[in-house]
């Protein structure tokens, strides 16, 4: 037999994770395509480009940051995952973080095994606290 006191922990408990669910499923916004203007949060924009047309192989995804004021920013972490959505899993690249360049433009090698479409999610951060989530999509 629980305690009252026991019965309110419970509720307590199954209150956060209900809370804390959410979060997981948290929706990736689909962004514009390569050269367009891209909101991020309330305070940042960016624009994304390859450094070449993707294809086969390694292609290098360019990120270029800018404040609300349109001045480049690089306090901002992001994190990139690949994956090919038909094959959810498949060629999954798992989190690896972008690096700056010394031009402050933010760089993330991905790696292109197979011809169809691929997607590029991505997780903006400052300091720990998620800004922004959102995917971007391109065939090769
Ligand atoms: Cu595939």
């Amino acid at each position: 037999m629980l305690t009252k006191s026991k019965w309110i922990l419970l509720g307590l408990i199954l209150l956060i994770l209900a809370a804390l669910l959410p979060a997981e499923e948290e929706e990736f916004k689909l962004l514009p395509g390569i050269g367009k203007t891209c909101k991020i949060g309330d305070d940042y924009t960016f624009v994304y480009d390859f450094d070449k047309t993707p294809k086969m192989g390694t292609s290098i995804l360019r990120i270029k940051l800018f404040d609300g004021k349109g001045r480049k920013a690089t306090d901002l972490g992001i994190v990139g995952q690949s994956d090919m959505p038909s094959m959810r899993g498949a060629h999954a690249s798992g989190d690896v973080p972008f690096k700056l360049n010394k031009k402050g433009v933010y760089l993330l090698p991905v790696n292109i095994v197979m011809p169809g479409e691929w997607e590029i999610r991505l997780v903006f951060h400052k300091d720990k606290s998620v800004i922004q989530r959102a995917r971007l999509l391109f065939n090769v």
